[in-house]
């Protein structure tokens, strides 16, 4: 059934049950919309604060095994900080506060550089050598003092020795044999956010900007400053703060000074600012003629802008550079190639020490269709490949993980090993964008690490991606990890859960070499629970759910089947073909898949080092996840499980609508184990999500069984069993109208309330007129983005429960249609 309006509320579970004395009963259902479609929505109020995330209060009992008072040895304002987490995080754990000691005490938490400690204490034994950014934690009784020391390899490093004490506090304990030395693994940790001066986020699902609002710097920035704690906390050193899309009015004097207030808001947690920057701004803001890079007043309008910046953030990290993409404009504009733009932009920063990351997502997005070799996935290598070696050495080739763009499944991008004498980073996203937009549960830490331990067998030797990205595999200065974020006012990420991937992020671009299930248990304890059975519970629940979002929404390496001209959210087949963007699965009746095999294909596999290219070349060798990516293939092709895909394609919907209702049930498990209100939003959200799994089921499955024409083997696809559809029903007031893409409701229709009728409430009704027996009734209702919607479920004139659809989704998403369920058993007797 649908519901002409508004927003839906994933579904209200509403166990009800009556007895019905006559064989045939009247199921009937109304829509009464109360508020008209163009009423505002209610924001969902989050109060954004840091207890919402992973630095929360704790639940540690009995006595702190930690000395109570803090020894900060030296003056620098990231040791104070340092000195006030600790303070925070054993308050946060044991409710109880260190005191900051002024001169020596007997025992205490010793907070210092290296130096400093050594200097304090000589007969300390101290680590030889520490990195820059890494730290030393042991507990010490040289002279007759209890000191649990955290000695940093500078200031920065104390502070993350500060995080870690906490961390390992809350996750862990401590021992006096405790010893934890780290260092991070990359120089580049960034965390790129989308956000436009106007205050949108594109691509953002968690609210309005933090940063910026009305074409301005916001004028209050505690938001940022609490966000910028979070990120150091998991070792994250960078912020870029604007959208890489519309970059140029970020130039502008003023905004520069706004961009000022944020870097200080960031300062004191060791967050360095960067920005994105539009190629074009020395024409748009500058007023130049030409942007050309290779222009000298371009070069010199560069050099001053960025001198500009750094008098006022003298800490200023660099700049980020989407050119040649997406309507951005770039040095092709002049026959200039990247590395002639990246380097003007090089040279303006490397007197003060900052970087630029040029973004390798550059394509044409008009690519030709019907062109056989036309293949988007080539273009990154095609394009930067030849360019290795020329850029300059503070350039960073920012390459997103797959070929084609943070699919839900595509293989690694061959360009990491394609680059030998330039630095390169990793862009991955932590806003959900293809991957259930935080409204699905997908925690995606498995997705990440397949990634980085990818090994890319380059000059056919050990090269898996993190430490080609960490700078080991060629012996690069630079290189790291990006994620690309999205936060928004709306409690971050607008979802409680996906701030493990937030989380993740962090901890993997600190270490690449922590598996998913370690840092999944970690956040659970540090967000949600230490108890046993909840962090089992809740870590099966994220560790399974990525592969189950693959499972109902692109199978063996189809990507995302999603709306790719839209919104990128629910299912959409035929958006992904006979357009320029390249994201084709090449689907007809005979067969699926892109050939992208050198022997008949766009050569695309031929792009990987030779061991890695050979596997990909045949379909033999090529794992059934990423089969469809690599290979065109007919209907009935055997898979390595002996399924046809098409069976495939139907087995793997239905286990994936099963797996995703199964996270409900799991869920359910820790009613009254865990905080009640973030109980019941997850609750609400995992409803939604196991109804939107079997639209995106159906969606898939009738839509290649029409195709085919090729029945499941278990008779499951275009059947449904006890499904009443709404455009079969008495509709009062309701009006049937197609929807498209067809294929997202059973049938291609769905009911809508006309609002213009002269009645207010819409009904449809159903006679059941069949064996008694006992029933469950889910009603499944779509729903629109704005407003509220109220149901009503009856039965022979009795009214059994009424609910209102009326659930926030994100603001910069398009009106979506969704389906909730919820739940009745109806018990239907013979009258005697
Ligand atoms: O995934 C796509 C997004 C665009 C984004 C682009 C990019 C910022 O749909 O919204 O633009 O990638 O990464 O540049």
């Amino acid at each position: 059934m649908a519901g002409s309006k508004t927003e839906s509320k994933p579904g209200t579970n509403v166990d009800a049950r009556r007895k019905m004395v006559f064989l045939a009963a009247t199921v009937f259902a109304a829509i009464f919309v109360a508020a008209p479609i163009v009423c505002a929505q209610t924001p969902v109020v989050h109060t954004q604060t840091e207890d919402q995330a992973w630095l929360r209060d704790g639940y540690s009992h009995g006595m702190p095994p930690v000395p109570m008072q803090v020894r900060v040895l030296g003056h620098d304002p990231l040791e104070n900080t340092a000195a006030k987490e600790i303070v925070n995080g054993v308050q946060r754990l044991w409710g109880s506060s260190p005191v900051i000691a002024k001169s020596d005490a007997t025992e205490a938490i010793l907070l210092g550089t290296v130096q400093q400690v050594h200097a304090a204490y000589p007969a300390l034994k101290l680590p030889a050598t520490l990195a820059p950014e890494g730290f030393w934690i042991a507990e010490s009784d040289a002279s007759e003092k209890r000191l649990v020391v955290v000695a940093g390899g500078s200031e920065r490093g104390v502070l993350y020795g500060a995080f870690a004490l906490v961390r390992q506090l809350a996750t862990i304990g401590w021992s006096p044999k405790t010893t934890i030395i780290e260092a991070p693994a990359m120089p580049i940790r960034w965390v790129d956010e989308w956000d436009n001066a106007n205050g949108t986020v594109e691509r953002g699902y968690g609210g309005r900007s933090i940063f910026f609002e009305g074409g301005k710097v916001r004028d209050d920035l505690s938001d940022v400053a609490t966000y910028a704690r979070l990120l150091v906390s998991v070792g994250i050193n960078g912020c870029n703060v604007n959208n890489v899309n519309g970059a140029a009015p970020f130039l502008n004097p003023d905004m520069i000074k706004g961009l000022a207030r944020i870097a200080d808001a960031m300062r004191p947690w060791g967050v360095r600012l960067a920005i994105s920057v539009d190629i074009a701004s020395p024409q748009k803001v500058g007023g130049l003629k030409t942007f050309d890079p290779l222009d000298p007043d371009v070069k010199a309008w560069w050099a001053a802008k960025i001198d500009e910046i750094y008098q006022q953030i003298p800490d200023f990290a660099g700049v980020t550079v989407k050119a040649d993409s997406e309507g951005q404009p770039g040095p092709a504009s002049y026959g200039r190639s990247p590395a002639d733009a990246a380097n003007v932009l090089a040279s303006a920063l490397a007197p003060h020490g900052g970087v630029v990351l040029y973004r390798a997502f550059v394509y044409n997005n008009h690519l030709d269709y019907n062109d056989m070799k036309a293949d988007r996935a080539r273009a990154a290598y095609d394009i930067f490949h030849p360019l290795d070696g020329q850029f300059a050495p503070n350039v960073i080739v920012q390459i997103k993980y797959g070929p084609i763009d943070f699919q839900a499944e595509e293989p690694v991008s061959p360009l990491f090993a394609g680059l030998h004498q330039t630095s390169e980073a990793m862009e991955l996203q932590i806003t959900q964008e293809y991957l259930g937009q935080q409204r699905h549960l997908v925690y995606l830490a498995p997705l990440w690490k397949e990634k980085l331990d990818f090994d890319l067998r380059a000059e056919n030797r050990s090269t898996p991606v993190k430490e080609i990205i960490e700078g080991k595999s060629f012996d690069r200065p630079l290189g790291g990890m990006i994620g690309v974020s999205c936060v928004g006012r709306d409690g971050w990420l607008g979802a409680p859960m996906a701030m493990a991937n937030l989380y993740a992020f962090g901890r993997l671009a600190w270490n690449s070499n922590l598996s998913a299930e370690q840092i999944a248990a970690e956040w659970t304890k540090l967000s949600i629970s230490t108890k046993p059975e909840v962090v089992a519970t809740v870590d099966k629940m994220l560790l399974g759910s990525w592969q189950s979002y693959v499972h109902y929404t692109g199978f063996l390496g189809t990507q995302t089947l999603t709306d790719i001209t839209g919104s990128h959210y629910g299912p959409n087949i035929e958006a992904s073909e006979r357009n320029g963007w390249g994201q084709w699965h090449r689907d007809d009746p005979q067969g699926i898949g892109m050939d992208r095999s050198v022997a008949t294909g766009t050569a695309f596999a031929g792009q990987y080092p030779p061991e890695v290219a050979k596997i990909y070349e045949s379909a033999a060798t090529t794992p059934d996840s990423l089969l469809l990516f690599f290979h065109h293939l007919p209907w009935t092709y055997k898979l390595q499980s002996g399924k046809t895909i098409i069976q495939h394609v139907y087995d793997i919907h239905y286990q994936g609508a099963a797996e995703a209702a199964q996270l409900g049930a799991d869920w359910a498990t820790l009613k009254g184990k865990i905080d009640p209100q973030l109980y019941e939003e997850e609750r609400a959200r995992l409803e939604y999500q196991a109804g939107h799994a079997i639209v995106w089921r159906d969606a898939i499955v009738q839509y290649f069984l029409k195709e085919t024409g090729i029945p499941d083997a278990l008779g499951r696809a275009g059947h449904y069993p006890g499904r009443l559809e709404a455009e079969d029903a008495r509709l009062t007031g309701y009006k049937v109208i197609d929807i498209t893409p067809w294929e997202d409701a059973s049938g291609g229709k769905i009911v809508t309330c006309d609002q213009s009728a002269p009645q207010k409430n819409c009904t449809a009704e159903w006679t059941y007129v069949s064996k008694p027996g006992r029933f469950n009734i889910a009603v499944q209702y779509f729903d629109l983005r704005g407003g509220v919607a109220h149901f009503t479920l009856g039965i022979n004139g009795t009214e059994i429960v009424s609910w209102a659809a009326d659930a926030t989704f994100p603001l910069t998403m398009p009106v979506i249609l969704q389906r909730a369920s919820l739940r009745v058993a109806l018990m239907v007797e013979a009258s005697s």
